[in-house]
């Protein structure tokens, strides 16, 4: 199977424990999440102890894989690697993806480094074609929309920013930042191969059923040709 034909989901779900309010812990939100449909989830703590995080990430692995789920890791190649996560999410200040995938590679697990996926954060149609360039696979774009996690970086980017990246890259596109459901029609009609988010879903009260209406505003958004619409994640 070819790496890009592996990213085989619309909805992208990134963790930030902090936002989740409603629910006992981490695990039982992000539980929700996949009872609701979610296929790709991003493990984001930045600010937990390397120790604290391989925990969590076996945990995510766990559940991730009951649901059949993607997982991705924010930056940690090696914690990605020691709970045989399916990618790694890499920042704009994080090695580049031609190292992580050198490293990746030197893993000697074949089978699993040619399966290994690199998503970047982009956040201008400068690092979006620079990301590309160096090997992502996939990337997210944003702030599309206003994020209060995201103010101190200035205006948003808006819904544009999505149609010119898709007009100069060629690898996957998922936008990112303020997206709730009624954005969901605007953000894939400007061509976005999926949505990120995180408030939308973790941030609220009841995770399954909201996850299900992004899900379904994505299927009657679907305009991935020859696509079959119940097969969309
Ligand atoms: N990158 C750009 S915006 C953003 C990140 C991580 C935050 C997304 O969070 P939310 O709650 O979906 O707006």
């Amino acid at each position: 199977m070819k790496r890009d034909e592996l990213i085989d989901f619309k909805l992208y779900l990134i963790t930030d424990r902090k936002l989740v309010t409603h629910y006992a812990s981490l695990i039982t939100a992000v539980e929700e999440a996949l009872k609701g449909g979610v296929k790709a989830l991003q493990l984001r703590e930045k600010d937990l102890g390397t120790r604290e995080l391989l925990a969590l990430a076996y945990k995510m692995r766990e559940i991730t894989n009951k649901y059949k789920a993607k997982l991705f890791i924010n930056d940690r190649v090696d914690v990605a690697l020691a709970v045989k996560a399916d990618g790694v999410h890499l920042g704009q200040n994080s090695v580049s993806p031609h190292a992580e995938r050198k490293a990746v590679n030197a893993s000697r697990i074949t089978h699993y480094a040619s399966r290994f996926l690199i998503g970047v954060s982009a956040h201008s149609i400068e690092e979006a074609e620079q990301a590309e360039k160096e090997g992502a696979d996939f990337i997210t774009l944003g702030p599309v929309y206003k994020t209060p996690s995201k103010l101190k970086y200035g205006k948003p980017l808006g819904v544009d920013i999505i149609r010119k990246a898709k007009a100069e890259i060629s690898i996957p596109v998922f936008a990112i930042g303020g997206i709730k459901t009624d954005m969901v029609k605007e953000v894939m009609d400007a061509g976005a191969d999926g949505i990120a988010l995180i408030s939308g879903i973790l941030g609220t009260k009841k995770i399954k059923g909201e996850t299900e209406k992004y899900l379904s505003f994505l299927r009657l958004k679907c305009h991935c040709e020859g696509e079959a619409r119940g097969n969309l994640r």
